[in-house]
């Protein structure tokens, strides 16, 4: 095993013996939710991951070491601290790793956790993407070029508007990514189930997924996989709310000079903020469900490792 990887023993014991195991990140925990909601959605997801057959490998960067699988206690203290941990993506790594720091791992770094381990399914809530505007900023998510390089399929309720949802559908397209609408023929925009921007393939259960993961890790694929899981209906925001205050959340970062990995951290703060707290219960809902469908496809795999590293 590699010396920076840091299993904890049900995770190791569950992938040693080939079960279902499933990745969860944690900059959601640090940067995407206040505490004490963060801590409860992230221990609630773990008991979701079990309730549906799956052993949870909630993942984060802890005294320099690629951590899968964190007690309560660890995430509780990822929870407290906040804005304060590091918001780690792949080029944080090496330095995280060599100077024995923490940082909570966005899907990018958890993907990159989770193929060390031999882990191929992750749920996440929302996936960074192309910001709308990139063509100046030139803003665009580690996510995306984590999905083109790194085996493992990362399920999420589509992307909040804040992205430009049609470059990054662009963007997986050449970077050869699938992008599986679960139920769906659109990709969903993470607070509603809908977007003008259609798929190009739909699955109607979690074995089609599993199906699909199988055969590309039975090619030897680099890239990974997107499963895009609407959020539930009787959680799904009112378009007209959600919009305008994602667009008052968009100014109020441009007035405020917010960029770099900043930008998705303030933005989810403002449109909670701006939703009355609405946003964040919608937030939770779609992560359960996000966590539920991911242990339902990782129970489908016959042997649900990639090849260990
Ligand atoms: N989108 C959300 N909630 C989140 C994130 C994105 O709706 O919590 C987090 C995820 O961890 C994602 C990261 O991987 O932000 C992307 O950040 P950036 O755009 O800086 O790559
Ligand atoms: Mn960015």
């Amino acid at each position: 095993m590699n010396e920076y990887l840091q299993c904890s023993p049900e995770v190791e014991a569950a992938l040693f013996e080939g079960r279902p195991v499933i990745a969860l990140e944690s900059t959601i925990i640090s940067h995407g939710m206040p505490y004490p909601q963060n801590v409860e959605t992230a221990l609630a997801c773990q008991r979701i991951a079990r309730e549906n057959g799956a052993v949870p490998a909630t993942c984060a960067i802890l005294g320099g070491k690629l951590c899968a699988g964190l007690t309560e206690k660890q995430i509780d203290c990822l929870g407290r601290s906040g804005l304060a941990v590091i918001k780690a993506s792949r080029r944080d790594i090496p330095l995280l790793l060599a100077q024995g720091l923490d940082g909570a791992t966005t899907v990018a770094a958890t993907m990159i956790i989770a193929q060390l381990a031999g882990i191929s399914v992750f749920a996440t809530g929302g996936i960074g993407g192309v910001h709308r505007g990139a063509e100046h900023t030139m803003d665009i998510s580690a996510d995306l070029e984590e999905l083109a390089n790194t085996p493992v399929c990362v399920v999420c309720a589509g992307a909040k508007s804040i992205l430009d949802l049609g470059l990054t559908l662009e963007y997986l397209e050449t970077r050869g990514v699938p992008v599986i609408g679960y139920r769906t023929n659109v990709l969903p925009a993470f607070f509603t189930a809908t977007s003008p921007f259609p798929l190009q393939w739909r699955a109607e259960s979690p074995k089609e997924i599993a199906d699909a993961i199988a055969a590309a890790k039975a090619l030897g694929y680099q890239g990974g996989m997107l499963v895009a899981n609407p959020i539930p209906a009787d959680w799904s925001m009112d378009e007209a709310v959600i919009s305008a205050a994602i667009e008052n959340a968009l100014i109020e970062a441009e007035e405020s000079g917010i960029s770099g990995k900043a930008v998705t951290p303030f933005l989810l703060a403002k449109i909670k903020d701006l939703t009355g707290g609405k946003s964040l219960a919608s937030n939770i809902e779609l992560v359960y469900n996000n966590v539920r469908l991911a242990a339902q496809i990782s129970c489908q795999i016959p042997d649900s490792r990639f090849q260990k590293v």
